[in-house]
């Protein structure tokens, strides 16, 4: 399972899926489709700690990368959702170093961190013992800092440079939200485009990992010209919309 490693490490693009519906039947229908990875959503999804082990296990059996966003701070689960076997953890709102630096302390083990060892249900996920976790994951385990405010970015250089942040993960809606002081998002909008590309040409320059949420495939191709290197596309509410929009149109009775 070090695919998600190697397929961004061979400068590949990593299409993802974005879930906040639990349902494990739900999640192996997502899994069926080409996504090399799903990000499971503790944040605004309705993920919780049993869920998303389940949900874990369920995207690994399926060689999909599972990558979990962690609700806003809660360091706690940032190690959790490792133990239970996350390639990668997103961070939301890290505006400082100071966030970017308690992140860090819950995702790496020492010397870059504090991650207490007990990585076994990981391990046993992907076949190996914990020793062999230690040295074949703390390294392939993904810790994406969310740059979604203003204040992040007038921080993200301070934010990037600290080791133990392999990237970050764009989040155009609260970006918006932030440099507009309007409540309603416009993602990828006129008063943010140009924002978003300073954020990846600063993360390229520093030789981190860029990731971004895009809500269709329009935004997600505009990405993609960037060279982002992480690319969701939807999320469960689009996905279930998309598909009762689609059988309603072809009848032809009403
Ligand atoms: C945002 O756009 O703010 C996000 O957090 C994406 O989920
Ligand atoms: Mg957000």
């Amino acid at each position: 399972m070090r695919r998600l490693k190697q397929l961004l490490d061979t400068g590949n693009t990593v299409l993802s899926g974005w879930c906040g519906i639990t349902d494990p039947r739900y999640l192996e229908t997502i899994a069926e489709h080409d996504f090399d990875a799903v990000v499971l959503d503790m944040q605004h999804g309705f993920f919780d700690e049993t869920s998303v082990q389940n949900g874990i296990a369920t995207l690994v059996a399926r060689g999909k990368a599972p990558l979990v966003r962690i609700p806003l701070a809660r360091w706690d689960a940032a190690s959790r959702v490792m133990d239970f076997g996350a390639l990668a953890v997103i961070a939301p709102m890290i505006n400082t170093a100071d966030d970017a630096r308690a992140f860090v302390s819950a995702t790496r083990f020492v010397p870059l961190g504090e991650r207490s060892f007990g990585p076994r249900h990981a391990a046993s996920l992907y076949g190996i013992d914990s020793n062999e976790y230690l040295q074949q994951f703390d390294d392939c385990s993904l810790a994406l800092a969310m740059i979604e405010t203003r204040e992040a970015c007038n921080n993200l250089d301070e934010i990037i440079k600290v080791e133990g942040i392999d990237g970050v993960l764009i989040g155009p809606g609260d970006l918006s939200i932030s440099f507009r002081q309007n409540p309603v998002p416009d993602a990828y909008g006129v008063d943010t485009i140009d924002v978003v590309k300073d954020i990846v040409t600063r993360c390229k320059q520093a030789g981190k990992k860029t990731a971004a949420f895009s809500f269709n495939a329009e935004a997600a191709n505009m990405l993609n010209a960037l060279a982002v290197d992480i690319i969701s596309v939807g999320l469960d509410a689009t996905y279930i919309a998309d598909g009762v929009k689609s059988h309603l149109s072809g009848l032809n009775f009403r």
